[in-house]
This record gives structure tokens, C-alpha cells and sequence, in this order.
């Protein structure tokens, strides 16, 4: 089985990502006891995406997985986007993060939005990134106490059900990690040399 990093810090996405690469002896920051901050600086989920990729791969060399997601509002013309982590300011909190959300949504009627990543993969011979997508509708109260992050204020579209309260399995199938991650496996069949 091959090596692969996983550049994050945040314990529920390296649970998530580890579950959809059973094919990898998958290595999270914290097996390697690297606890520095990465400075997300980029302008968008792209940028942010790769220099969390580029500092861990620096750093390590080997496979290098990353991936800087976002929920962008329809009604907030795409914010919180690459602010969401810390969209209440600082320090980060999920709980606060979704209050001012709802607060912001107070008196809009249009709801639609849509959580997307972006995945970095990066080695000595290539890099490339795989975006994933998963539309859904923000709640005007949060519900479930599952997942993290934004979770329980997320409806994905055709369930009637936040990410919160829908079981890990079956968020891990749909949520936009999902769906970057499927990306990346395909291009890893097709191109088994790259590793
Ligand atoms: P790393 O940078 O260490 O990977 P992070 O939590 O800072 O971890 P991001 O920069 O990608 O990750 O931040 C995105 C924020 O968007 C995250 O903190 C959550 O608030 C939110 N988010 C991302 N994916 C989510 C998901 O699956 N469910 C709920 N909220 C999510």
C-alpha cells in the first residue's frame, strides 16, 4: 500500500478523507506531528487549496493530498467561499460561524447554496487539483449534531435532512469532498504511473 499525506489540521476532513482512500496507508499532519499553521493567503479555494499542498510537500515530499473547501451562498453573492473557517473572525468557531450565517439569511427567501472543494494532489512527477460540488439549501435553524462546521445548517438537495443528521457513510458519498475525491481516484486508475 502507498504512503499519502493528508495536509490538514482539521480532524473531522482527515476522518472524512481517510474513509474515501482505503486504498492508501493514509498519514494526517498529526501522525507526523506537524502542528504549524498553514496560511491559507490565496484569494480563492484554488490557491489556498495548493499552498497547503506545496508547504506540506516541501516539507515531507512523498503523495500529497490538500483540500480547501468553502459554502458559497447564493444570496451572499458566494461568501462565506474561502472565509468560511473563520467567517465569525477569530478564533475559529463553528457555532459562531453559523449564528452570523443565519443572521445574514435572516430576511432572504432565496436559501440555494452549495459546499465546494478543491483537492490538490501533488508529487515529484505532477500536480493537479479536482474540484467537487454538492448543492443543497441553508436551513433557518440548525438540526443534528453530526459532522462539523456548517453541517447542521446544510440541507443537500434531494434529502430532507441536514449533513448533520444524515449518517457519516452516507454524507462521505455525496458531500463535495466525495465528489473531488472521486475525481482524483478516477485519474489515479487512469494514470497508475503517477505516484
Ligand atoms: P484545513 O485548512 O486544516 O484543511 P479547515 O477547517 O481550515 O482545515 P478549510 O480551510 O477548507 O478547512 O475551511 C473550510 C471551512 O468550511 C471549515 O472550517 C468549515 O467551517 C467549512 N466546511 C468545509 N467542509 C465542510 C463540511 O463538509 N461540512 C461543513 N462545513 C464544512
Amino acid at each position: 500500500m502507498k504512503d499519502l499525506i493528508l495536509a490538514t489540521h482539521n480532524p473531522h476532513k482527515a476522518e472524512e478523507l481517510k474513509a474515501m482512500l482505503p486504498q492508501f496507508n493514509v498519514k494526517t499532519l498529526a501522525d507526523l506531528k506537524m502542528m504549524d499553521d498553514i496560511p491559507e493567503t490565496a484569494p480563492d479555494l484554488e490557491g489556498n487549496s495548493f499552498i497547503k499542498a506545496t508547504t506540506i510537500f516541501e516539507k515531507f515530499g512523498g503523495i500529497v493530498v490538500a483540500d480547501d473547501s468553502g459554502l458559497e451562498v447564493n444570496a451572499l453573492s458566494g461568501a462565506p467561499g474561502v472565509h468560511s473557517a473563520r467567517y465569525a473572525g477569530k478564533p475559529r468557531n463553528d457555532t459562531r460561524n453559523t449564528e452570523k450565517l443565519l443572521h445574514a439569511l435572516l430576511n432572504k427567501t432565496n436559501r440555494n447554496a452549495q459546499f465546494r472543494t478543491v483537492i490538490t494532489l501533488m508529487s515529484a512527477k505532477e500536480t493537479r487539483q479536482f474540484e467537487g460540488i454538492v448543492k443543497g439549501t441553508i436551513n433557518t435553524q440548525p438540526k443534528g449534531a453530526d459532522g462539523f462546521g456548517y453541517d447542521p445548517v446544510f440541507t443537500p438537495e434531494g434529502y430532507d435532512k441536514t449533513f448533520a443528521e444524515i449518517s457519516q457513510h452516507k454524507k462521505n458519498s455525496i458531500s463535495h469532498r466525495a465528489n473531488a475525491i472521486k475525481r482524483l481516484v478516477a485519474f489515479l486508475n487512469e494514470h497508475p504511473t503517477f505516484c
